[in-house]
């Protein structure tokens, strides 16, 4: 890769606040020589570009040097102004970027208002794993599905019904909690949701936390003293029922006969483009049932419980996934895969 938008990667990484925006980074260089370097650093701020540019020592630095940019420059009124005109207005020649913004409402516009006025622009097309649920939203118009189970090597996940059972180990919880930082929806199901009482939390305070999202028969159901209320990160419950108790201001209750379909939908109508699929075994049948599943992770655990839950409770579609990549986490396994249409 060439070395400034290699830097632009390393910059555009730095972003750890950009929620539902991309990461994106972006170096100003000059006669070989960078001049500056920026990213985007937190949703609804200032993009990567006008960052780069900001770090100029004099704006007029700017005056016939190249931008490399990990993503097209945006052309439309957002929360922010159009990039493009601010890159046009302070004489930037030429353009470097590293792929078209899948974004439909900038999506190509921002090389053409480049290009109509008089800047250069190269589209390197590069392949790169930055914002993987942004571009699978913008390219599959649902968010990106993620089942993930920890289970014993007899298929295991729960030893004794209705108690929870500590299946993995301890480098195993910190990798979730990273799966969990990168996903904007945590759903579970109600069995796991009343046996385990989980927080879903991520341990670090984040500005934009993952919406713990819960699929209920009677949300009516549900005891208030639980530790999901013990915080105030959003919650959705999807049920079938209307509450007929006020709740916390941080819960929502959506009302309908959810199937992982509908479910889905709906998330995408909110905007939500990635989904963590946490348990249990019902559920995810019910998901991979309706072949909502782009990526499955499995933690597997060096014991046998020789009785219990299956992994996977429930007919599930025939489906087929990548070559896995495997992960060594201490005397766990780690496999991920995703799905081949
Ligand atoms: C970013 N950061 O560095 C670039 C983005 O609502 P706005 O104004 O923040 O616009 C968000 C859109 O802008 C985003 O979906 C993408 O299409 C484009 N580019 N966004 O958050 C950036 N370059
Ligand atoms: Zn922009």
């Amino acid at each position: 890769m060439n070395r400034f938008m290699k830097l632009a990667f390393t910059e555009a990484r730095k972003g750890k606040d950009t929620w539902k925006n991309p990461q994106v980074g972006a170096v100003i260089v000059k006669n070989q020589q960078v001049l500056s370097s920026g990213h985007h650093e937190t949703y609804g701020r200032n993009h990567a570009e006008i960052n780069a540019l900001k770090h100029l020592s004099d704006i007029s630095q700017a005056e016939g040097a190249t931008l490399y940019v990990t993503l097209e420059p945006c052309s439309h009124f957002g929360k922010t102004p159009p990039c493009v005109q601010r890159i046009v207005e302070v004489g930037i020649k030429k353009v470097v970027i590293a792929e078209t913004d899948p974004n439909p409402i900038v999506s190509g516009n921002g090389i053409k208002y480049l290009e109509d006025h008089g800047v250069q622009v190269e589209n390197l097309q590069q392949k790169n794993d930055l914002n993987v649920a942004y571009r699978f939203f913008h390219q599959h118009k649902r968010p990106l599905v993620t089942i993930k189970y920890a289970m014993t090597l007899d298929g295991k996940v729960n030893q004794t019904k209705g108690v929870r059972s500590m299946i993995t180990n301890q480098e195993v919880f910190s990798d979730t909690q990273e799966l969990r930082r990168q996903s904007q929806v945590i759903l579970v199901g109600e069995n796991t949701f009343k046996v385990d009482d989980p927080k879903l939390t991520v341990r670090e305070k984040e500005k934009f936390p993952p919406i713990r999202a819960v699929v209920i028969r009677d949300v009516n159901s549900v005891d208030l003293k639980m530790q999901i209320f013990q915080t105030n990160e959003p919650i959705y419950f999807f049920s079938q029922e209307k509450s007929q108790r006020e709740l916390p201001e941080n819960v929502q209750v959506f009302v309908d006969e959810w199937t992982p379909t509908k479910i889905v939908q709906k998330l995408t109508e909110l905007g939500m483009q990635s989904l963590l699929v946490e348990g249990g075994s019902h559920i995810q049948a019910d998901f991979l049932k309706e072949k909502l599943c782009d990526r499955l992770i499995v933690y597997l655990a060096n014991k046998v419980f020789g009785q219990g839950l299956p992994a996977i409770n429930g007919p599930v579609a025939n489906l087929k996934f990548s070559k896995p990549e495997i992960l060594l986490l201490a005397d766990n396994l780690k496999i991920t895969t995703w799905r081949l249409d």
